[in-house]
């Protein structure tokens, strides 16, 4: 993957290597001065600012972490123009910072990007539907074709209607799309569709307009670094999401100096999925290797390292009929959620190599914002008692 530059072989190598390693971390040094956005003459010792990074594969719930602490806490200026909502829409389905982020204008940008997920969601159904094979009883029923070749055949995928919002419904309620989803595992789908098409009545009508429960269910890939800050209590919080699909993560280098806190987001519910990216590696293992590369990064020595195991939620319902063994061959113990959650924090924790004081591990919801509040305030806690020499910030 490469994140971090082969941080993982800190430890080995001859002289050779260790001349080239010391090369290369002064270059990596200039890189971090010249890129330090705050001043770094200016005291932090009044006010501390702590960088935190959401890092963590796609779709693991990193911009929806994002979008609740924007809402929670961030009180900045609103960008109001339908130019930059609308960039904004395209890129991050989220305001750098604004106390009222999720304006009407913004939630204009935030309702297509629902319009187009329920449509491409549903349209996946049905080509799955008919790509099963026979004998798992998916293809979708004869009465419900004039539905099916409806949406099959829309050219813009701009709005739901009425109209379309009909035909939708009618293919959500066949038999064989419903027994489709119950094979998603074996394609790509997002967690969230089921909570579009259970409103689709909603979706439909010409006056809809997402409410923060949609925004937060909604999918759109993040491309780019998007930031957010917040002061609570006498410190600041800067807040960086960032893409996480393979692509993406080389510019995850761009944002590594002086990092307070690095939040790692890893979706638990994915043992039995395989990657977007390649179609072919488990996303469960793709996370637990870059969780290793984060960990072991001399970038992040000194940094905080908050583990979230995200989306228990659907983790909870999979674990009681799908076993970990089928992504984690030496697992015994079976569906049982206890057993589920420890190997996994097992197998988390012990990709970490340094003797690191502050990593933490907390399972999470990132759809819930009492779940996200609560575990930010432990984040937050943790920041401020180890403090911000403990962290490097300091120099
Ligand atoms: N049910 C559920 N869905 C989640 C959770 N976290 C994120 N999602 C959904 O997963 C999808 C991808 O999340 P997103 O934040 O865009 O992932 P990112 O690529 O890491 O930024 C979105 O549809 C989210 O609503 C969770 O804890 N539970
Ligand atoms: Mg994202």
């Amino acid at each position: 993957m490469g994140v971090c530059e082969s941080s993982l072989d800190a430890k080995k190598g001859g002289p050779k290597q260790e001349k080239k390693r010391e090369k290369k971390e002064k270059k990596e040094e200039k890189v971090e001065s010249k890129d330090d956005k705050f001043d770094p003459e200016k005291p932090l010792q009044e006010e501390a600012i702590f960088k935190c990074l959401l890092l963590g594969p796609g779709e693991s719930g990193k911009s929806t972490i994002f979008k609740q602490l924007v809402q929670l806490h961030a009180h900045g200026p609103t960008p109001c123009s339908w130019e930059f909502c609308v960039k904004q829409m395209r890129t991050s389905h989220a305001f750098p910072h604004a106390g009222d982020a999720f304006n009407d204008m913004a939630l204009l940008g935030y309702k297509t990007v629902i319009y187009s997920n329920a449509i491409l969601a549903m349209r996946t159904l049905i080509r799955q539907s008919e790509r099963l094979p026979p004998e798992y009883g998916c293809h979708w029923t004869k009465d419900r074709e004039d539905s099916i070749i409806y949406v099959k055949e829309l050219k813009s995928f701009t709005s739901i209607n009425e109209e379309l919002a009909r035909h939708m419904r009618m293919v959500w309620g066949d038999p064989g799309i419903k027994k489709t989803y119950t094979y998603r595992a074996r394609f790509q789908l997002f967690d969230e569709v089921k909570w579009f098409f259970e409103k689709l009545d909603e979706l439909g009508r010409y006056d809809y307009l997402p409410n923060f429960k949609d925004i937060i269910r909604c999918r759109a890939k993040t491309t780019g670094i998007l930031e957010t800050h917040f002061e609570l209590g006498t410190n600041i919080y800067r807040i960086l999401d960032v893409g996480g699909q393979r692509p993406e993560r080389k510019k995850w280098f761009n944002c590594f100096e002086r990092v307070a806190c690095i939040i790692y987001v890893a979706a638990i519910n994915e043992y039995d999925q395989v990657l977007y990216e390649d179609g072919v590696t488990n996303r469960m293992h793709e996370s637990l290797d870059l969780f290793e590369e984060i960990c072991n990064c001399r970038w992040f020595r000194k940094s905080a390292i908050m583990l979230f195991l995200n989306k228990d939620d659907i983790f909870r319902e999979k674990i009681k009929t799908i076993d970990m063994k089928c992504c984690f061959q030496d697992y015994d113990g079976g569906c049982n959620y206890d057993n589920a959650i420890e190997y996994l924090k097992k197998e988390f924790l012990g990709r970490n190599h340094y003797q690191r004081k502050n990593l933490y591990c907390h399972v999470t919801c990132a759809t819930d914002t009492s779940s996200v509040k609560h575990t930010f305030t432990k984040v937050k806690d943790v920041l401020v008692r180890v403090g911000i020499r403990d962290l490097g910030l300091l120099t």
